[in-house]
């Protein structure tokens, strides 16, 4: 049995972008799970794992903690659908999680930071105040969404143009089918989808059709999850 540790917000909000690789990944591998939520503040359920982030996966009693980590563990146990290919293709999602992490998600979360503090579990908001707002210096959440929006939705379209230009010639960042690269970005896309109204692109970027095609992927897995 495979138990997926995930991040949730209220009203049962699964916002996590990293959780949501591995969700896209388990799906591609046609592979049942257990979801558990679980708060910032929860961190006892993930100690077993030695974790004080998810996702968190649980494989039988094997845990395996880190969104890369556990694409690569499901390559290696069930090698019948690849997320990560051969070895360029190994490299390309590297590259590509490297791209989301420091670059995408950097650029998005200024744009969303308050929507995310509005809907973050009561429990969780002073955690969520005294960690981010250290992280960016204000605990106004809110002015800083507000001010950051004037030029970084422009700057994050920007950015996103690696990806479009692939777009523009393929279905998918994996080529004609998705694999790993789509799940890292398409989890990033779901971040803001859960928990703010701010729509990032316009709607005839390549990128927005592609991600339309992200939500239908799994029988509509992605988009049957709930939306701001
Ligand atoms: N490199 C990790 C990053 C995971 C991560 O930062 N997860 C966030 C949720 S989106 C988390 O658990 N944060 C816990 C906290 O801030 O206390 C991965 O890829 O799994």
């Amino acid at each position: 049995m495979i138990t997926l540790y995930d991040l949730a917000f209220e009203e049962d909000r699964r916002p996590s972008p990293f959780c949501w690789r591995t969700k896209f990944s388990l799906a591609h591998k046609g592979l049942d799970f257990t979801s558990v939520p679980m708060g910032f503040t929860e961190k006892e359920k993930i100690a077993f794992a030695d974790s004080k982030t998810v996702p968190v996966l649980k494989d039988g009693e094997k845990p395996i903690k880190d969104s890369w980590a556990i694409a690569v563990y499901l390559d290696e146990m069930y090698p019948e659908k690849l997320l990560l290919k051969s070895e360029m293709g190994r490299s390309y999602a590297r590259f590509i999680n490297g791209w989301a992490d420091t670059v995408i998600n950097a650029a998005l979360f200024p744009l969303i930071v308050g929507d995310l503090y509005d809907r973050v579990r009561p429990e969780d908001k002073p955690y969520f105040a005294e960690s981010r707002g250290a992280r960016l210096g204000t605990q106004d959440f809110t002015g800083f969404q507000a001010k950051a929006r004037e030029k970084g939705l422009a700057a994050l379209r920007t950015a996103l143009e690696p990806a479009r230009r692939a777009l523009r010639e393929q279905k998918f960042l994996s080529g004609a089918e998705a694999a790993y690269p789509d799940y890292i970005l398409a989890g990033t896309f779901m971040w803001p989808r859960t928990i703010s109204p701010l729509e990032l692109l316009e709607p005839d970027d390549p990128v927005h059709a592609w991600r339309e095609r992200m939500l239908d992927l799994f029988g509509g897995m992605a988009r049957k999850a709930k939306t701001a």
